[in-house]
């Protein structure tokens, strides 16, 4: 048995005794075993639904492919799967654009700051041209390519635990944990923070032991990853919006017969249209829990944390670096930015 074909058998099988979720029906080993990594933990919507399409491309494909997956970045940090996935190490990842980034500079575009005013512009930019344009630069590595449909992360909101952040003034000098990407470390100096790029496996230690003040992400996240433990105040900015690109590597996806790889891809798609109104709905929820919880709202003052990015010159520096063609696919969907 080699090393990979080891790991999977090691961690599903303890994910067994975890999770009580069972074998396959079918008594025969898959023909394909391929493995999907993300950084959410087993309660999330995008979780959930992936372990329902791995179960549906299982039955349709009548046991001959198998998708493992793997919650809370248990292969390794993102950084890690990044180059996993790029050697063929991982078969899918669930990735932020924003993020990817680092690999490829187009895909931040969607992540701008207050660039998507609705949850609608989100799905008519990510789904038609704009979405099209960053799955053709992510094409471009070769190595990888996104499937069709982004899995939804949402807008981010900034939590903190010394003090409420209701307008850039409040977040002067604070230490901001943000992902690693060069959008987000210019996005927070820009409001006048100190950001710290973190992974996503260790952004609730760093919570914890203070190294950094504050964080932002999507009530969903804030909430699955139990960082209202951690957290007192949570400001509701809707600063940015952010997906995760379901990326695939290209020599294992063209290494499955043509059968398999449609039924892979509708199940996958089906399972980001479900996961986005999985979220769509618990958002409305997910204020109040979080305030039983502990965690005390803010009204941010989005207009002038949008105007200290201005003024800070972002969205100028941005349009500079971003490929004109998908700056105005950008543009046609929110108007002038
Ligand atoms: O790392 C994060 O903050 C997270 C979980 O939102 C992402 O994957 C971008």
């Amino acid at each position: 048995m080699n090393r990979r074909s080891f790991l999977a058998k090691g961690v599903a099988a303890s994910s067994v005794a975890t999770w009580g979720l069972g074998w396959p029906r079918f008594a025969h080993a898959a023909e394909f075993t391929y493995r999907i990594a993300h950084s959410l933990p087993v309660n999330h919507p995008l979780h959930i639904r992936l372990e329902e399409a791995a179960k549906r491309i299982r039955e349709e494909t009548g046991g001959r492919f198998e998708l493992l997956v793997f919650p809370s970045d248990q292969l390794g940090s993102q950084t890690d799967v990044m180059s996993q996935i790029r050697s063929g190490a991982v078969d899918f990842f669930c990735l932020s654009g924003v993020i990817l980034s680092t690999l490829v500079p187009a895909s931040a575009i969607s992540g701008l700051g207050f660039a998507f005013k609705t949850q609608e512009d989100v799905w008519k930019a990510m789904d038609g041209g704009l979405g099209a344009f960053i799955r053709g630069e992510i094409a471009k590595t070769r190595s990888l390519f996104a499937l069709e449909k982004i899995w939804d992360n949402g807008y981010r909101q900034i939590t903190s635990a010394s003090r409420p952040v209701a307008t850039p003034a409040d977040i002067a000098g604070m230490k901001v944990r943000v992902p690693p990407s060069p959008m987000w470390v210019s996005l927070f100096k820009a409001l006048g923070s100190a950001p710290t790029t973190i992974n996503a496996n260790e952004l609730y230690s760093s919570l914890q032991t203070r190294i950094v003040d504050a964080q932002e992400n999507p009530l969903a996240v804030i909430s699955t990853l139990k960082l209202y433990e951690v957290q007192k105040y949570c400001a509701m900015t809707n600063h940015m919006w952010d997906g995760f690109w379901l990326l695939a590597n290209r020599r294992n996806f063209d290494a499955l017969p043509k059968d398999v790889q449609a039924i892979v891809q509708k199940h996958l798609n089906a399972g980001a249209m479900a996961e986005r109104a999985d979220l769509a709905r618990l958002n409305t929820d997910l204020r109040q829990q979080l305030t039983q919880k502990g965690m005390q709202f803010v009204e941010a003052d989005t207009e002038k944390f949008r105007q200290k990015l201005q003024d800070a010159g972002f969205y100028s520096e941005w349009r500079k670096k971003f490929p004109a063609a998908g700056w105005e696919q950008l543009e046609s969907v929110t108007g002038k930015l």
